[in-house]
């Protein structure tokens, strides 16, 4: 079977993108998946993201696999990108013009409403962060919010911060970013007991109240570049631990994204970019 896609990244995190809007069942099982984002044997990519038939009054319906072929909720990064090639299809971006237009985006994470500007980036209304420590889920408490929890993990205490953005997230404040080994310290707090779905581990360094940098180890993916539900889970993080203002920037690998984290709401607002890389088709 041929597979067409679209190469995409937001900030170096990056996906194929298939347009499975044909049907409601992916175009390719997670195991293929997985193949193809393997960056030796395949296409390359932290994970694979199928535009299918939106459901309920939404536009359309995101999934992604990660690279591991396991399932996530949510993707920030991914829903920007998801937006920009969608509205290609749609004919709302042409090699002329950009059409400012928003999406109602159907997720395992709920409703997400991407919204593409006249310079291309894209704002996300990212909805509300859940809080309580069974809706992340963790055991790291029963029946309330989980601020810096004393965590032992590599043999060192940690205060954990923990927020879903739909997905589940650990967020760590650290003095020097540079100096966490990720690829040994992450998949040791991805797999900690106290996190039934495993989690996403964010250490953060506060380089100004409205300045955070941050280093992303993904669930099922590993090092990236960047992650957005990530970013936004960074500055809900850094208001509940009194670190950091409502809006920052968040400084990641791949680059910067603006995150608010709306009073009047309880929302989640993210603008960045989302770039087209190149189109192909592989066989599988
Ligand atoms: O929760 C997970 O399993 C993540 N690996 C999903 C992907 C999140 C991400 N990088 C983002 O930008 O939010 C892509």
């Amino acid at each position: 079977m041929k597979i067409d896609f679209t190469k995409y990244h937001g900030l170096g995190n990056d996906f194929l993108l298939i347009d499975n809007r044909q049907s409601s069942t992916p175009l390719i099982t997670p195991e293929q998946a997985a193949v193809l984002c393997d960056r030796h044997f395949g296409v390359g990519g932290d994970g694979v993201i199928f535009v299918l038939p939106g459901v309920e009054g939404s536009d359309y319906t995101m999934r992604i696999f990660n690279s591991d072929s396991s399932e996530p909720e949510m993707c920030g990064n991914g829903i920007r990108c998801f937006a920009k090639f969608v509205a290609n299809l749609d004919g709302h971006i042409t090699p002329e013009k950009i059409v400012p237009t928003t999406y109602k985006i159907h997720t395992l994470a709920g409703i997400i409403k991407p919204e593409i500007l006249g310079d291309g980036n894209i704002t996300v209304d990212m909805g509300k962060p859940r809080l309580i420590a069974e809706e992340i889920p963790t055991t790291l408490a029963t029946g309330s919010k989980v601020i810096e929890a004393p965590l032992g993990v590599a043999g060192q205490s940690w205060l954990a911060t923990c927020v879903s953005m739909g997905n589940p997230h650990c967020l760590v404040f650290v003095d020097d970013v540079q100096k966490i080994d990720l690829s040994v310290i992450g998949p040791q707090f991805e797999n900690h007991p106290v996190f039934p779905q495993k989690t996403n581990v964010e250490f953060i360094e506060v380089v100004a109240p409205d300045y955070l940098k941050m280093r992303v180890w993904e669930r099922g993916v590993g090092t990236t570049l960047a992650c957005g539900t990530g970013a936004c889970a960074t500055v809900v993080a850094g208001v509940l631990t009194g670190k950091s203002n409502r809006s920052c920037t968040v400084e990641l690998p791949g680059g910067c994204l603006q995150i608010t984290w709306s009073e009047a709401d309880d929302r989640l607002y993210m603008k960045g970019p989302a770039q087209a890389v190149f189109t192909g088709s592989v066989e599988i």
